[in-house]
C-alpha cells in the first residue's frame, strides 16, 4: 500500500506565516509529511507552478435563512457551498437565526435539518440571538457554548433582530461568563428608521437612498457603542462587516487601549461604492446590503485595516437573493420603497479571487496576510485551529491550489451560486484557484465539482483563544 493517499507535487506551499515549494503528502484526511520526494500515492496531483494553501474559511455566510414573508434566500446548503468549494472555500460559517419566541435548540435542530446531507464542505453554525430570554440566558446559551456553538450574532438594527442596550449587556455578559466570542452588527435602528421615514416622505424611495438612510455616522456610533457596552463587561467582541474609516478608527481605538475588539471587512468595502446603488429602475437593489458601500476614502481605509491589522478576518457576507425575482430583489407589487428591498449580496465564490488580486497581485498584502485573513485567523477566531486554517503535518487536508496567473472577468453565468447576478460582473482578476480539497478528498478539480454532497461535515467547536476565560458567578460589579 502506497504510504499516502494522496500527493500534491511540487507547488509552493503558503502559510500565514511561511511560503515554501515541497510536496505534501495526504493519508486519511490529514497532512501527513511535508517534504520533498515523498514517493508514491494512490493520487498524486502536479502543483508545479501553482499555489498551494489552506483552503479559505469564511466565517460569515447566510445561507437558507428565513428572510421575511415573501422572500426566498437564493442559496440552500446544496448551491452554497457548492459556489464556495469553487471559491477556494473548504469551511463556511453560516448563521442560525432564533426566531422570535423561538429556543434556540428548536432553531438549530430545523438549521441542522437544512444542513443535513447537503453541504460539499464543512460547516459550523454561528448563533444569531434576537430573543434574549431568562431562559435562553440563563440555561440555552451556556449549555450551547458547551457544545460547541462558541459565538453568536447580535444586531443593533433591524425589526424583530434588534437588541436594546440592556438586552446587548446581557447577551455580553452570558458571552463573558461562559468564554464566548460575540459578533455585532453595529448600525444605530432609531436612526435609520428617522432617515428612512424623512426620505420616504419626500418621496426618496429609490434603492440608491438605502445607502442615505444608513450613512457612516450611524455604522461609526454604533461601533462605539458596542465596544464601549463590552468594556463594562470585559467580553471580546467582533465587530462585522466595518465599511469605513470612522468605524475602523474606533476598533482602532479600542485595539489601542488593549480592549479585545476585533474587525471582520468584506469585498464589498473593497470594491464598491455608493454610486453602484444608483443603476438605472431597479438595478441598484443588486447592490443593496448593510452596510452600504460608501466611497473610495473608505475603500482605501478598508485596505488600511487589513493590512495594518485592525481587521483580523475577510469574510464575504454572503447574504444571497436573486434579482429577477419578487421573492428577492424585485420586491412585489405595491412595496416601493427601498425599505423593503432585502439586505445582503452573494459573495462566497469570489470573495477570495479578490482579495488575492486586488490585494496580493497589486502588493497591498504579501501571501502570507493573504492566508491569515482568508483561513488562519478565521480558524483561530472562532476556536478551529490548529485543525484547521493552516498546513501542517497532523492538521485536516483542507486545501485550495490556485492557478495565480489565470485571469479571469467575473460573470454569474460562471459561477456555481443560486443567484441570478454578481455585484462584481466585469471585475477583472488574476489568480484562480482551481482544485478545492476537503479532509484529503477532492471537492472541485481542475475547476469541476467531483465532491459529494455528503461529504460535508459540521463541526463543533473549541472556545475562541481569544475571548477570556469563562468565568461563571455573573459580572462583577463595584
Ligand atoms: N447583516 C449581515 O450580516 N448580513 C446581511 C445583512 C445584514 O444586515
Ligand atoms: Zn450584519
Ligand atoms: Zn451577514
Amino acid at each position: 500500500m502506497p504510504p499516502f493517499d494522496m500527493i500534491i507535487r511540487g507547488g509552493r506551499v503558503a502559510t500565514a506565516s511561511d511560503t515554501v515549494t515541497c510536496d505534501v503528502g495526504i493519508r486519511d484526511g490529514r497532512v501527513a509529511a511535508l517534504g520533498r520526494d515523498l514517493g508514491t500515492a494512490d493520487d498524486v496531483i502536479d502543483a508545479k507552478g501553482r499555489l498551494v494553501l489552506p483552503g479559505g474559511i469564511d466565517s460569515h455566510v447566510h445561507f437558507a435563512q428565513p428572510s421575511g414573508p415573501g422572500i426566498v434566500m437564493a442559496d440552500d446548503f446544496e448551491s452554497g457551498t457548492r459556489s464556495a468549494a469553487h471559491g477556494g472555500n473548504t469551511l463556511v460559517m453560516p448563521f442560525c437565526c432564533q426566531e422570535k419566541g423561538q429556543s434556540l435548540r428548536a432553531a438549530l435542530k430545523d438549521y441542522h435539518a437544512k444542513a443535513a446531507g447537503k453541504s460539499y464542505i464543512d460547516t459550523s453554525f454561528h448563533l444569531v440571538i434576537s430573543d434574549p430570554t431568562p431562559q435562553v440566558l440563563g440555561q440555552e446559551l451556556p449549555a450551547l457554548v458547551d457544545d460547541g456553538y462558541t459565538s453568536f450574532k447580535v444586531f443593533m438594527t433591524y425589526e424583530g433582530l434588534a437588541l436594546n442596550d440592556m438586552q446587548l449587556l446581557e447577551v455580553f455578559s452570558v458571552a463573558r461568563e461562559t468564554g464566548a466570542l460575540v459578533m455585532v452588527h453595529a448600525e444605530n435602528y432609531d436612526a435609520i428608521r428617522f432617515l428612512t421615514t424623512r426620505l420616504e416622505a419626500s418621496q426618496r424611495t429609490a434603492p440608491k437612498y438605502h445607502a442615505t438612510s444608513r450613512p457612516i455616522a450611524v455604522e461609526r456610533e454604533a461601533t462605539h457603542r458596542a465596544i464601549s457596552l463590552a468594556q463594562l463587561v470585559d467580553v471580546p467582541v467582533m465587530i462585522v462587516h466595518v465599511s469605513n474609516g470612522e468605524a475602523m478608527e474606533q476598533i482602532r481605538w479600542a485595539q489601542s487601549k488593549g480592549l479585545k475588539v476585533f474587525g471582520e471587512t468584506c469585498p464589498q468595502y473593497l470594491v464598491l461604492t455608493e454610486a453602484d446603488l444608483d443603476g438605472l429602475n431597479m438595478e441598484g437593489a443588486k447592490y443593496v446590503c448593510s452596510p452600504p458601500p460608501r466611497d473610495k476614502q473608505s475603500q482605501a481605509d478598508c485596505w488600511r485595516g487589513l493590512e495594518t491589522g485592525v481587521f483580523q478576518v475577510f469574510s464575504s457576507d454572503h447574504c444571497p437573493f436573486r434579482y429577477d425575482d419578487p421573492a428577492g430583489k424585485l420586491i412585489p407589487k405595491g412595496r416601493t420603497s427601498f425599505r423593503w428591498v432585502p439586505n445582503g449580496i452573494p459573495g462566497v465564490e469570489t470573495r477570495l479571487p479578490i482579495l488575492f488580486s486586488e490585494g496580493v497581485v497589486k502588493g497591498r498584502i504579501t501571501l502570507n496576510q493573504f492566508v491569515a485573513l482568508s483561513s488562519t485567523n478565521h480558524a483561530k477566531m472562532y476556536g478551529l485551529h490548529p485543525r484547521k486554517g493552516t498546513i501542517a503535518v497532523g492538521c485536516d487536508a483542507d486545501i485550495a491550489i490556485w492557478d495565480p496567473a489565470r485571469t479571469a472577468r467575473i460573470a454569474a453565468a460562471d459561477l456555481h451560486q443560486g443567484s441570478d447576478y454578481t455585484p462584481y460582473e466585469g471585475l477583472e482578476v488574476t489568480g484562480w484557484p482551481v482544485t478545492t480539497i476537503v479532509r484529503g478528498r477532492c471537492v472541485v478539480r481542475d475547476g469541476r465539482l467531483v465532491g459529494a454532497m455528503t461529504h460535508g461535515q459540521h463541526l463543533a467547536r473549541d472556545r475562541s483563544p481569544y475571548a477570556v476565560p469563562a468565568r461563571q458567578g455573573g459580572l462583577q460589579v463595584g
